[in-house]
């Protein structure tokens, strides 16, 4: 078992939710945060930032960001474990645009599209949208079917 750790960052506005159409790659064909990959040279915070900059250009200040979930994900038959750190922010600098990964699009909370999203976030973003942090870990079956999943509030990273 290997670890990849990744970024997922949610900007919100009161009543709304920055989330991004994926149009290639992992995960592609879905609604989600902004976020990828941490590289060697950069801290997990550094990394969500950046990736939400390049993926909708919208910039936030390291202050601004919090952290509000931990996600490990398995995947039937790989041996990696994706160690999703999600983070949000209500603060932010610039105009969202679409980029060749992303097309970025706010949603009042009440429209969600749960259904053209990962399965497991109809799960956690309750928590997420009342302000809970959390623990998770999912099971998947292919990208659309979880076997199995624990979800806990936590009081801090
Ligand atoms: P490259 O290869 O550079 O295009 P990179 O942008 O570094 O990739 P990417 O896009 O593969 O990384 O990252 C996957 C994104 O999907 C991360 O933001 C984490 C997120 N993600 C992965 N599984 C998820 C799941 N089950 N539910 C969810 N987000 C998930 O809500
Ligand atoms: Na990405
Ligand atoms: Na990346």
């Amino acid at each position: 078992m290997s670890r990849k750790v990744l970024t997922l960052v949610l900007i919100r506005k009161p009543n709304e939710v920055l989330l991004g159409y994926k149009k290639r790659g992992f995960g592609s064909n879905k609604w989600n945060g902004f976020g990828g990959k941490v590289e060697d040279n950069e801290s997990i915070c550094e990394a969500a930032i950046r990736e939400l900059r390049e993926e909708s250009g919208l910039v936030v200040s390291p202050a601004n960001l919090q952290q509000v979930g931990m996600i490990n994900f398995e995947f039937v038959g790989d041996p990696i474990i994706l160690e999703v750190h999600v983070f949000t922010s209500a603060m932010y600098e610039g105009q969202h645009f679409e980029t060749e990964e992303m097309m970025p699009k706010w949603f009042k909370l009440q429209d969600i599209p749960f259904h053209e999203m990962w399965a497991d976030d109809r799960l956690w973003f309750p928590l997420f949208l009342s302000g809970k942090k959390f623990q998770g870990y999912f099971l998947f079956q292919g990208h659309d079917v979880i076997l199995k999943h624990t979800l806990n509030t936590v009081e801090h990273f």
